[in-house]
């Protein structure tokens, strides 16, 4: 595909050599450094390919251990063991769902608003649970069975609909904090659910962009995205029946990706039953490629974006999820998002084209 663009080349007028119109160059998206847009939270992110090859003498992570015990008597998740708080888990032979100790969000907050000039802060009340995948200390979503991630996805689309049916709740937040790099505090597989009043902010930025761009176009953003990608191909990573892996066009993190589904569905209570089997699938063949690409157990963020629960239909909102891995070269260096990124904005060197391909090529081998 022709990634470059025709556009005028000189920044502080033309040098003396260049006669008129003459001095045309061509933009190459693996060559010249550019932005890019991100059409979902309306940001952009600074690409830089040629930077690609810089020596690195920063921090080293460790390796994250390969091999864990099946039941781990010290573990809070696992099957029997008495959690911090003191409440024994069930011996719960599949999944377990259970309002975390040590919620962030209670219910029980009055939704008061406080404003006194510039200083203004709301109550948030709101709902936290964590879900356990598997009794097994030791699994991963890489390395489930399907029918067991299957009973994963049941229970995701179970808490989105109870939680999503509180009153109060309108945004209900699943997601998965992978390896002690992503800061999870145990390797037990488990998620965690935070149920609010508010939408977050970057749950905001999609929902208002999803918004607008059906208003002005009259189609789904991410319909149209996922159809852009499929065609050119040269960003996705995998797909099945009803989902596609992609990295984005405008991804932040090395290898991060996007989950879309084919189908427009505005959450996971819209997938029928077998979508449901297809996401479990696409998920482990994702997270499988992931582990392989560095041969070790690859840390991450990911988490559903689903439409608000507040009673509208948000046919605007097209169900997804962001996988945020933050390894960059190996399996102990990582990117670091400072500098540059946290005073002016995100920016990356290998290219998303780049990434793609490794990943492609890691999960092809599967
Ligand atoms: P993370 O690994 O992503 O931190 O998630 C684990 C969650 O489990 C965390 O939010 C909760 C923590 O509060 N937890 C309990 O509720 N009870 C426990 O006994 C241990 C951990
Ligand atoms: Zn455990």
């Amino acid at each position: 595909m022709d990634q470059t663009l025709n556009c005028v080349g000189w920044l502080f007028g033309p040098p003396a050599h260049a006669g008129g119109t003459d001095f045309i160059t061509k933009m190459d998206l693996h060559a010249h450094p550019h932005r890019r847009y991100n059409p979902l939270t309306r940001e952009w992110v600074l690409v830089s390919p040629q930077r690609t090859d810089r020596p690195w003498q920063g921090q080293v992570e460790e390796a994250p251990p390969s091999k864990l015990p099946e039941y781990d008597p010290t573990c809070s998740l696992c099957p029997g063991n008495e959690r911090a708080g003191g409440v024994r888990n069930p011996r719960y032979a599949h999944t377990f769902v259970f309002d975390n100790d040590f919620a962030a969000l209670r219910p029980d907050t009055p939704a008061e608003r406080y404003e006194d000039g510039v200083l203004i802060a709301e109550a948030e009340p709101g709902v936290c649970r964590v879900v356990c995948f598997s009794p097994r200390h030791d699994l991963t979503i890489s390395a489930m069975e399907p029918a067991d991630l299957r009973q994963v996805v049941d229970v995701w689309v179970d808490e989105f609909r109870e939680l999503g049916r509180m009153p109060l709740i309108t945004s209900v937040q699943i997601f998965e904090n992978r390896g002690a790099m992503m800061g999870a505090s145990n390797p037990h597989p488990h998620c965690q659910i935070w149920a609010e009043k508010s939408l977050p902010n970057e749950v905001l930025k999609e929902v208002n962009s999803q918004r607008d761009y059906r208003a002005r176009h009259e189609s789904c953003l991410l319909c149209d995205y996922v159809s852009t990608e499929l065609e050119k191909e040269e960003r996705v990573v995998c797909q099945n029946e009803d989902f596609a892996v992609l990295v984005p066009f405008w991804a932040v993190w090395p290898f991060e990706t996007l989950v879309i589904g084919r189908r427009h569905a505005t959450g996971l209570d819209q997938l029928s039953d077998s979508e449901r089997d297809s996401l479990g699938g696409i998920l482990k063949q994702l997270t499988s490629g992931y582990d392989s690409l560095f041969d070790a157990p690859f840390p991450y963020t990911m988490g559903f974006h689903q439409r608000p629960t507040d009673g509208e239909d948000h046919l605007e909102c097209h169900l997804h999820a962001h996988f945020y891995p933050p390894l960059l070269r190996s399996a102990t260096v990582r990117k670091f998002m400072v500098g540059y990124e946290m005073l002016a904005m995100p920016q990356r060197d290998i290219t998303a084209e780049q990434a793609a391909a490794r990943l492609r090529e890691v999960s092809d081998k599967l």
